[in-house]
């Protein structure tokens, strides 16, 4: 409880300080008419005049509000629960499966209604049926040879299909083996280290950015990471990998524009060899003049980081725009030829309708799928579980 002073009380302090003055004036014999009585005696007085209104805790307040006084501020009793100002409602956290689910509603709508639309049509697969079947999974986002996969095991299983429920349950059964096959998470195998990913991908695929959330991701597992600027085509490029190699911790080898992106890998590999680092993520340029420039210069930056460390890069990670639809195929066939792609990871499934082409990669090419991208937060990068993809896509289904 808080002591309040009321004017007696300052009275009473300014006199303290009056007997402490003549104490003073006593002592130096300024005042004759003092010196009837000891100097210590205004001392005394003065020190007790000024304890009277000092707030020591104990001894102050000698006196209590009186009742009927206004009470203390801090003694105004709370209002009831109810009548308090309601907390602002916490945003609940999306679960990465609802995220998932969000993310391929666009896919979802684009590749599988369209599908179950034929199915709903009629409940008899018959020959019509199968037709329309056909002509939409080739016209789909999966690719023309992938889309003859599904259909022939469609074809192959229609004697046991009695409704559009059963037809839709074979192509989710179909596209997961598809998408099982390629399944495999990428793990940093112990003993290697730096463990070295040369990140691949045209312009504007996302490859910056996926960086940014791998780096975000093992920096969250404990991992140390350095990030090389091997895209030096372009000034904004370096500048925006900085941005995000320091927002999410990790170490930056930075370039100038212009410079040879190979010596730039071996300078990140370097300096991650010298901080003794767990990761080096190297971005690399998704245009050059020409396109087999870009291929060259990308194996030649290959060459040089296996030359410094035998077996780097360990991962060539391929990042693919899923908004370009089945143009990714034709990217996945160059990407390799030239580099022998290691992993794949897509980007932009939540604003694409055309991420069926994932299916179509899966099917085509021997690449593990690492990572799929669901949005622009560090957060929404997940590694590639077909059976979760494959659920959330199927999802109502
Ligand atoms: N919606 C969405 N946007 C993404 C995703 N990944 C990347 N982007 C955006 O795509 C644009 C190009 O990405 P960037 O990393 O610069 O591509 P880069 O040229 O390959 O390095 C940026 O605006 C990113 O925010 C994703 O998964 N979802
Ligand atoms: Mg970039």
């Amino acid at each position: 409880m808080k002591y309040r002073f009321h004017t007696f009380d300052y009275l009473v302090y300014l006199l303290s300080y009056v007997f402490f003055f003549l104490f003073v004036a006593d002592i130096l014999n300024a005042l004759p008419a003092l010196s009837a009585l000891p100097s210590w005696l205004y001392l005394v007085l003065a020190v007790l005049l000024n304890a009277w209104v000092l707030p020591i805790p104990g001894i102050h307040p000698r006196r209590l509000p009186e009742a009927g006084q206004a009470p203390e501020p801090e003694k105004v009793a709370a209002p009831p629960r109810e009548q308090a100002l309601p907390e602002p409602a916490k945003k609940p956290v999306p679960s990465s499966k609802e995220k998932l689910e969000k993310g391929l509603s666009k896919t979802h709508k684009g590749f599988i209604d369209r599908i179950s639309s034929v199915f709903r049509k009629s409940n008899t697969i018959d020959e019509s049926l199968l037709t329309e079947l056909e002509e939409t999974l080739v016209g789909s986002d999966i690719g023309v040879r992938t889309a003859y996969t599904i259909f022939e095991y469609v074809q192959k299983n229609s004697g046991r299909i009695t409704s559009p429920g059963q037809a839709m349950d074979a192509i989710k059964t179909e596209v997961d083996a598809i998408l099982e096959k390629r399944e495999h998470p990428l793990v940093i195998p112990e003993g290697v280290k730096p463990f070295v990913i040369m990140v691949t991908g045209v312009n504007g695929s996302g490859k910056t950015t996926t960086i940014a959330k791998i780096a975000h991701r093992f920096k969250s597992e404990g991992k140390s990471v350095v990030i090389a600027s091997g895209d030096t085509f372009r000034a904004a490029a370096i500048e925006q990998l900085e941005h995000w190699a320091l927002k999410v911790g990790a170490d930056f080898v930075k370039s100038q524009e212009g410079a040879d992106p190979s010596a730039v890998a071996f300078d990140g590999l370097q300096a991650a060899i010298s901080r003794n680092r767990d990761v080096l993520i190297i971005d690399t340029a998704g245009r050059l003049h020409t396109k087999e420039n870009l291929m060259e210069e990308l194996k030649k930056t290959k060459r040089v980081l296996d030359k410094k460390l035998e077996g780097a890069p360990h991962e060539i990670l391929l990042v693919l725009d899923a908004t370009i639809g089945q143009n990714a195929i034709e990217q996945t066939r160059q990407f390799n030829n030239a580099l022998d792609v290691t992993g794949i990871a897509m980007t932009k499934l939540d604003g694409s309708s055309k991420g069926g082409v994932i299916v179509g990669i899966a099917n085509e090419f021997e690449i593990p799928i690492r990572y799929i991208g669901i949005g622009e937060d560090m957060d929404d990068l997940q590694p590639f579980v077909a059976q979760n993809f494959v659920n959330a896509l199927f999802l109502d289904n």
